[in-house]
């Protein structure tokens, strides 16, 4: 058959499985969109191309599937670099294809010119610029193969206009590109982590989102139980196990509960699955789990000893490698190191006051997460809104939390929320946000109002950039500098001006009533939260500090008016 470039990619893509693309039109990629309107991929109109870019993570990172965005050359492709970065530090499978000028053109300085080849190496797994329509035979799978394989990323595809355009005779469509079969580790490794394990007496397991990514909840709950062992996450790794499951032990690191930095502090064998040793987590590095062996199982064999140098350090797929090791591992109660777990959980709990009040952080994220139930889906933007919600959110499967973590970028939450409701529309989506960070992909309200979407923003909304604010308070003197925000917009007023419902639990209403009645109604809204500005995330490791060394609330804080 004779075909153009655009409509072999699109082809390609629906063999590819992909159902959804999010993206924005231009110049350079207008033959791709031609292509797409005889296309069944739906296409979602994002406001602006970050948007599209964290819509499309969040469908990859709901589903566990590439997912791909589009986005035309020059502003369209830098526009998409924040989402395509964030992808990188969280391991998240997208594929962006770009519209690029023509090939001719190309270092002419041409209108919209921008070299997105060599804007995105140092952010992507991978990137190609598309020199001919043939190429995109092989370029397409591949960009699906190296997206998924080992451990996941992002992989741009830069394709002329003149490229989209080329008529090419195609006999037949290649094969859907796959993930690679992963590593397995090496089986002496396996026999020397078992006796590891089995000869521990404080084992801790820590794991991060590379057991999502793995799909390896059932074999690490498995592990658990069988040699009783505790379980501790990162901010990624949330989900993994369920929140209220005896030997699920928080979050770890700069926000975690005073007694899950301890047991990190007294544990013998640290068993470290998909985690990278992030500073947030690790506190001062060199000071972390000072008296464990570290036993590091990761895909990515570059992560090993790149922070942390372990005891025992194992290349190979999380799930795997538990499902072997699982048979040679010893039933053991461990007594001792349970009661101490027990102990120190009763003496250094996570402190969560305002639980009961929904116009408190901690109260509006409990409330939510009770009218909304088990099955809804959470994301978030950055801040103390996204601290307290990792904190105090009763996550209880994989994958039901979608969060920016490694990058830390404001203006995740939305995008991200349209995205999971678009990969799972059966599910109510919630996205908590902050007054900070929604004014950064606020636009995307429109997208939500016009898909329809099932999404519940809930706004905390505190008048300030609060985490900027918090360490202002505590490590600059009390010296507030542009973390206030002196002008209030009304959110409310905002969201009904996109077409979306809005409620402000500030408001005469019973709040409580208001919260339910918007999770309740279908489509999208938003949900304004006033929050007192003083609200602190604590406890806290101040930065560089080691974990031991944690700041608790108490100081009372003095907001000049
Ligand atoms: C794009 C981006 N710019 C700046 C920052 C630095 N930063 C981290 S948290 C934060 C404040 C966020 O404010 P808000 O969204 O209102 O959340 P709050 O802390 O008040 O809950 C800022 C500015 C960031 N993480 N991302
Ligand atoms: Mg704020």
């Amino acid at each position: 058959m004779k075909i153009t470039g655009a409509a072999l990619i699109t082809g390609l893509l629906e063999r590819q499985g992909i159902g959804t693309i999010a993206g924005i039109p231009g110049g350079a990629n207008l033959p791709l969109y031609d292509a797409l309107h005889a296309s069944r991929i739906r296409h979602v109109l994002a406001r602006h191309e970050q948007g599209a870019g964290f819509i499309a993570q969040g469908i990859a990172r709901a589903s566990g599937r590439p997912a791909v965005c589009f986005g035309t050359s020059g502003p369209g492709a830098t526009n998409l670099l924040t989402a395509i970065a964030d992808a990188k530090l969280d391991s998240v499978p997208l594929v962006t294809i770009t519209g690029q000028v023509p090939r001719a053109m190309i270092g002419t300085d041409a209108f919209q010119e921008i070299d997105t080849y060599g804007l995105t190496i140092p952010i992507t797994k991978h990137n190609y610029l598309v020199r001919s329509a043939s190429e995109l035979l092989e370029v397409i799978p591949d960009a699906f193969r190296v997206a998924a394989s080992g451990r996941p990323g992002p992989v741009v595809v830069d394709v002329p206009k003149d490229v989209q355009s080329e008529m090419i005779e195609v006999d037949t469509l290649p094969a859907p590109g796959t993930a690679d079969p992963p590593p397995r580790g090496r089986s002496e490794d396996m026999a020397h982590a078992a006796t590891l394990i089995n000869n521990a007496r404080r084992p801790l397991l820590l794991v991060g989102a590379g057991i999502i990514a793995a799909e390896a909840s059932e074999s690490l709950r498995r592990l658990a139980e069988t040699a009783s062992i505790p379980i501790a996450a990162t901010l990624l790794g949330l989900g993994a196990i369920p929140d209220g499951h005896p030997l699920f032990v928080g979050m770890v690191g700069m926000h975690a509960a005073r007694y899950t930095n301890l047991l990190l502090e007294e544990c013998d064998v640290l068993v470290a699955l998909g985690v990278r040793f992030d500073d947030r987590a690790t506190g001062k590095a060199a000071e972390f789990c000072p008296r464990a062996k570290i036993l590091h199982v990761d895909i990515d064999a570059s992560e090993l000893g790149k922070i942390k140098q372990p005891f025992l350090g194992i290349e190979a797929d999380v799930a795997e490698w538990l499902g072997a090791l699982l048979p040679r591992v010893t039933p053991y109660p461990r007594v001792e190191w349970l009661t101490r777990l027990r102990q120190l959980r009763r003496m250094h709990p996570l402190a969560t006051p305002g639980a009961d009040d929904p116009l408190q952080p901690y109260g509006i994220i409990r409330h939510t997460a009770a009218l909304v139930g088990d099955e809804a889906i959470v994301t978030s933007d950055v801040g103390q809104h996204q601290m307290w919600v990792a904190q105090a959110y009763p996550f209880a499967r994989p994958r039901q939390w979608l969060t920016s973590g490694g990058l830390g970028t404001m203006g995740f939450g939305l995008p991200a929320a349209i995205g999971a409701a678009l990969a799972a529309p059966e599910r109510t989506v919630v996205c908590f946000t902050g007054d900070g960070s929604l004014l950064m992909n606020v636009q995307e309200l429109a997208t939500a109002a016009e898909e329809r979407v099932h999404v519940k923003v809930i706004l905390l909304n505190n008048g300030h950039l609060g985490l900027v604010r918090q360490q202002q308070q505590l490590f600059y003197g009390g010296r507030y500098s542009a973390s206030r925000f002196h002008a209030e917009p009304d959110f409310a007023a905002i969201a009904r001006g996109f077409g979306v419902a809005a409620y402000d639990l500030g408001g005469t209403g019973d709040p409580l009533v208001q919260l339910a009645c918007a999770l309740r109604a279908p489509g999208p809204c938003l949900v304004n939260v006033p929050i007192a500005a003083a609200e602190n995330v604590y406890p806290m490791v101040p930065p560089g500090a080691a974990n031991r060394d944690m700041i608790d609330g108490g100081i009372h804080v003095d907001i000049r008016a």
